[in-house]
């Protein structure tokens, strides 16, 4: 049959592949551990993959691997088809329990020319260790060592784990709305560089973007506007479970944040018993911050929180729930202390674990809530004092939203200007001296004051956010700027397939 005959012609071709370094590939975020053993494994029209048995999870991540595949290669490459002996060319994805290496997301991958092991404790280190799979396919087969094209896999071992247990981005969906399909968009490019974690910024002054059934004028006023008087959206509860589902097919978690009790004008249009400031509220659509607060004294106000909280933690199946509390500049100090407080104990009471803002430490928590770090050093002292987890999000160096130079046509910077290189070039092991046990792991905001669509977001993100996920991912001895500038350089062909609009940094040489 047609199988024999390839198995043995293989024999002869792998002494034909060329020679390969897995230590020289363009792998971001780089593996804790590369061992190159010099040949090729050769991916070409032959090669099946089998999973686990009796594994769906495992199955599916075998599945995605065959999906991108094809993407990359047009080729059909079978899973769990029944099995072949002798078969060679296989790339096999297993379920091991005996993996010395003790996080969630570790995985090791063996290369040889007659096949890929990809072993893994649990399904969400199989996803990752596909990711550095599709990373090794070349962009281009070799058409000739046979007459159908083969993609060679450099062969050795690659160990790998994650410094961080968290690495996210988060996306400002209320500043300017982002469809369903640009969330899975920026989720696809998340995936490929091994982030974890999706924070979804969903209200603001400027617009309520997720449906909340029990308070439908949030969304038919609240979600009418965005900056710049552009037309709003937002997400019915039906979309925020697609893109749950999909981030979790990409082992991603979505974080809900519902800004408050300042960055409420639009809740506070739709409902004004929610409003504290005591002025007339009408909607915003410009880019001040700071002005607007709920009532911190109404029981009405924490019912109406209790729903949104109650209602959104429902279809969240991840363990957090962010609740804001930055910028509350009209919030009388003790209002915001009574209100966080109360806020932080309904987050609890549906079962998740709240996270805030910096400024969140400065109210009555425990060591049970978390503090996201972006610029406050006092406040991330009393974080570290009350033993909470930190998420390193410094604006100085992981804001997305930030120009990277004067001539950036998008973004601001008030907090800095961030070129590439400053963006990479920063330990958050170290920063401001957050102790490293309380650190949880990185994110990088991106806030969309200054853009209303996918190509801006782009823009923006990348290739910065490739950058975030090697400072969340590998270690620090693994991170080198003159190093990791080929191996971003050598990322054009992954961006440019997916049609992502990078900014072209002059100080990356593309290839
Ligand atoms: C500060 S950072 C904000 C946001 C803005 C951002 C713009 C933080 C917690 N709050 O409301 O969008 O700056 O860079």
């Amino acid at each position: 049959t047609t199988i024999v005959a390839c198995t043995a012609e293989k024999k002869k071709r792998a002494l034909n592949l060329p020679t390969t370094d897995l230590a020289k590939e363009n792998l971001v975020p780089m593996p804790m551990k590369i061992i190159a053993t010099g040949n090729g494994f050769a991916l070409d029209q032959f090669t099946a993959i089998y999973t686990s048995p009796n594994n769906g999870e495992y199955e599916e991540v075998g599945k995605f691997l065959a999906e991108k595949i094809k993407t990359k290669t047009d080729l059909d490459v079978q899973v769990n088809v029944e099995e072949i002996p002798n078969r060679e060319g296989v790339i096999y994805i297993n379920q091991s329990n005996s993996l010395e290496l003790g996080a969630q997301e570790a995985y090791q991958l063996y290369i040889t020319p007659d096949s890929v092991i990809l072993n893994s404790n649990s399904a969400s280190g199989a996803f990752r260790g596909v990711q550095t799979l599709r990373q090794l396919i070349p962009e281009m087969s070799n058409d000739t060592l046979a007459d159908y094209p083969i993609w060679t896999i450099p062969t050795g071992k690659i160990t790998d784990n994650p410094v961080f247990e968290y690495r996210g981005s988060m996306l400002d969906v209320a500043r300017h709305f982002f469809s369903v399909a640009d969330v899975k968009k920026y989720i696809d490019i998340l995936a490929y560089y091994k982030y974890n974690g999706l924070h979804l910024h969903l209200s603001d002054d400027q617009g309520w973007r997720i449906e909340i059934k029990s308070w439908p004028k949030l969304t038919e006023i609240g979600g009418s506007t965005e900056v710049g008087g552009e037309s709003g959206g937002y997400f019915t509860q039906e979309d925020y479970k697609e893109i749950v589902g999909y981030a979790a097919q990409h082992y991603i978690t979505i974080i809900p944040e519902i800004d408050m009790p300042g960055h409420t004008n639009a809740a506070s249009v739709s409902y004004p018993f929610l409003n504290g400031n005591g002025k007339k509220v009408e909607l915003y659509e410009g880019t001040n911050v700071g002005f607007s607060t709920f009532d911190t004294r109404k029981d009405t106000v924490y019912a109406f929180i209790d729903d949104v909280i109650r209602e959104i933690s429902a279809i969240t199946p991840g363990p957090y729930f962010h609740i804001g509390g930055d910028e509350s500049h009209v919030t009388e100090k003790k209002d915001y202390i009574y209100f966080m407080d109360k806020v932080v104990e309904i987050v609890k009471k549906y079962n998740k674990t709240p996270i805030g803002w910096d400024e969140l430490a400065t109210a009555n928590v425990d060591s049970t809530a978390i503090a996201q770090f972006w610029g406050s050093k006092e406040n991330a002292d009393m974080a570290v004092e009350k033993g909470m987890k930190v998420i390193m999000s410094p604006a100085k160096k992981a804001y997305l939203d930030m120009q990277y130079d004067t001539l950036s046509k998008h973004g601001l910077h008030w907090a800095a200007y961030i070129p590439v290189d400053t963006a990479y070039i920063w330990n958050p092991e170290k920063y401001e001296g957050i102790p490293l046990k309380n650190i949880l792991g990185i994110e990088a905001p991106l806030w969309s004051e200054t853009i209303s669509n996918i190509d801006e977001l782009e823009y923006l993100a990348f290739p910065r956010a490739i950058g975030f996920s090697e400072l969340g991912w590998s270690t620090e001895e693994n991170r080198d700027w003159e190093n990791f500038k080929v191996r971003l350089a050598n990322q054009a062909p992954y961006l440019d397939r997916m049609n992502v609009k990078y900014y072209p940094s002059p100080r990356i040489d593309w290839k």
